[in-house]
């Protein structure tokens, strides 16, 4: 069979250089016309769940003046992770051994840079250390013990993630004597009923038109140690293209990460599809290969619009806060 020369058969990518030259023009005018250009609208914070409002009202005043939408995604992340939530940063979401290990990522528009941690010990700021990664080293996601040595290295404090409240939902578990809920078979052909999970995840545009996105979690209740979720999983638990906008994932991230969710997202807008579409057509591809979990998507665009859409949280009132000038708006997605 040819190979070019990089040893690669031709035949595997379906049309050696032959058929190129044959392509009919029908073919060619398949390949979709570039989009018009979004315009940048003004600023704005949406930020994932109920934590929508109090994240926002942190990030808010910094964009109205004029700051910078990576320090204004920190901030508001910054501030869930230190509430003391069970859901989200430290003191919550133990593992099967009874630890809390965090998952991060940030992703800045401008440069499509980003830095993420995974299963981070003993750190509470685990979006600072992500950020740490994406603007001290040309890494993009750290995992770990080496997570925690390089947010020491970066002068982060190191202390314990269990809380009274960790420490008691795992003796409440561990009484039981059961494994993680996570050796069990695959969420397909019957709802799984897992133990709970949440994150939290904000987009900003600044003044100056710059976009980025941020995630943050504690991940899956008596997960397996050393168990990473989607959240630190670029495209999956969040992802940016500046010239379009952004997106943030929640949810069952061991199934959702295999569909990238946030990325498809974002590249539905850039081919022109509103931003709620496009976050039902992520949505819709996961259920659509069989998977019955929860998981939810909040989708904006740089021009402002937005949407959200889940699936398996009728009840748990999934939601998303855009505050912008005009104020706080709350957006159940049903
Ligand atoms: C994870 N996606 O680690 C996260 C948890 C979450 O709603 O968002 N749950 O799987």
């Amino acid at each position: 069979m040819a190979t070019d020369s990089t040893g690669v058969s031709r035949r595997a990518f379906g049309v050696g250089a032959a058929g190129l030259a044959t392509l009919g023009a029908s073919q060619a005018s398949a390949i979709p016309a570039k989009p018009k250009a979004i315009p940048t609208g003004k600023p704005f914070i949406l930020t994932t769940w109920d934590f929508g409002p109090g994240a926002n009202a942190i990030g808010w005043p910094m964009l109205a003046g004029g700051g910078s939408a990576l320090d204004v995604v920190e901030a508001a992340i910054n501030h869930v992770e230190l509430l003391g939530d069970y859901w989200v940063g430290a003191g919550g979401v133990p593992n099967e051994v009874g630890e809390t290990t965090l998952d991060a990522m940030i992703m800045w528009g401008p440069t499509h840079d980003a830095g993420a941690v995974g299963c981070l010990k003993r750190v509470k700021k685990a979006i600072s250390v992500a950020r740490k990664v994406m603007e001290a080293t040309q890494h993009s996601l750290i995992v770990g013990d080496d997570a925690t040595r390089f947010a020491a290295r970066m002068g982060f404090t190191e202390t314990t993630l269990t809380s009274v409240v960790s420490q008691q939902a795992w003796d409440k578990w561990a009484a039981k004597g059961e494994k993680s809920d996570a050796f069990k078979s695959e969420p397909i052909g019957k709802p799984a009923k897992l133990a709970g999970h949440d994150t939290v995840g904000s987009i900003a545009l600044d003044a100056a038109g710059n976009l980025c996105v941020g995630c943050s979690t504690n991940g899956r209740e008596f997960k397996i140690p050393g168990r990473v979720g989607d959240s630190p999983i670029i495209g999956a638990g969040a992802y940016v293209d500046q010239a379009v906008g952004a997106a943030v994932a929640t949810g069952n991230g061991d199934v959702m990460m295999r569909f990238l969710p946030t990325y498809h997202a974002v590249e539905l807008m850039r081919g022109g599809m509103e931003p709620k579409a496009a976050a039902e057509a992520a949505i819709q591809r996961i259920t659509d290969a069989g998977y019955e979990i929860s998981g939810g998507i909040a989708v904006i665009r740089r021009d402002g619009m937005h949407g959200g859409a889940q699936t398996g949280w009728e009840k748990a009132g999934f939601s998303y806060s855009v505050q912008t000038a005009a104020g706080n708006v709350k957006t159940p997605v049903p």
